[in-house]
């Protein structure tokens, strides 16, 4: 499976094609929905991966907080994952660009690095959130992502991010994106 990583002045940044469920970090991002209802795609492959405590814990953050909002992230533990915790965020659906679409995907990024930064966790592994089911143009969603995430290494928010890309078309826009925004790994 490729891998690339791009070395900054602060932390690492890595793009990697993968299945993020085996991703061995201090969180993994779940691309979820706002009832953390579970799903399809990283969401139920993350719930079939960590067991049913998963669902539980989303859950009960639901009765008790109400469901999220569009970008907000919560934080629960990561069961049977390799990784410790789960930060579960909700994209923005994709409907056309006009929406406040852009702003609410860099808000979901932001809100995952910030609870990374408040719970200490310092290597996170994020998905492409919304690029799946909710339709976000991939190659915008690189372009958003990308700097909110090299902002958060260089002020040493977290250490380490990596994304991981589910097919080999998704890594070749995520990589070329990483490398005009980044310059040469
Ligand atoms: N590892 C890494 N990436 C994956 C994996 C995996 N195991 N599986 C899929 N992807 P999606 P969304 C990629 O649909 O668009 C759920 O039902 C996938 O190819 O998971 O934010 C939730 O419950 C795509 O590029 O998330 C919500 O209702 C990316 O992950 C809704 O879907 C995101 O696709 C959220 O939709």
């Amino acid at each position: 499976m490729p891998a690339v990583c791009f070395a900054l002045s602060h932390g690492r940044l890595e793009i990697r094609q993968g299945d993020i469920t085996a991703a061995e970090v201090g969180a993994v991002v779940n691309a979820a929905n706002s009832r953390l209802a579970g799903g399809g795609g990283v969401d139920g492959a993350l719930q079939r991966a960590a067991g049913p405590q998963l669902l539980q814990a989303g859950q009960e953050y639901v009765r008790e907080h109400g469901a999220l909002s569009v970008g907000d992230a919560v934080v629960t533990p990561g069961f049977a994952l390799p990784a410790s915790q789960v930060i579960h965020t909700v994209g923005p659906i994709w409907r056309g660009g006009g929406h406040n679409e852009e702003a609410l995907l860099e808000r979901a990024y932001a809100n995952c690095l910030q609870v990374a930064k408040d719970q200490g966790i310092q290597s996170i592994a994020f998905p492409a959130i919304s690029c799946g089911v909710y339709g976000f143009p991939e190659k915008r969603a690189a372009a958003i992502a990308i700097p909110v995430i090299v902002a958060a290494l260089e002020r040493d928010a977290v250490s380490s991010v990596a994304l991981y890309l589910y097919s080999n078309p998704s890594y070749a826009v995520w990589y070329n994106e990483a490398q005009r925004l980044i310059g040469a790994e």
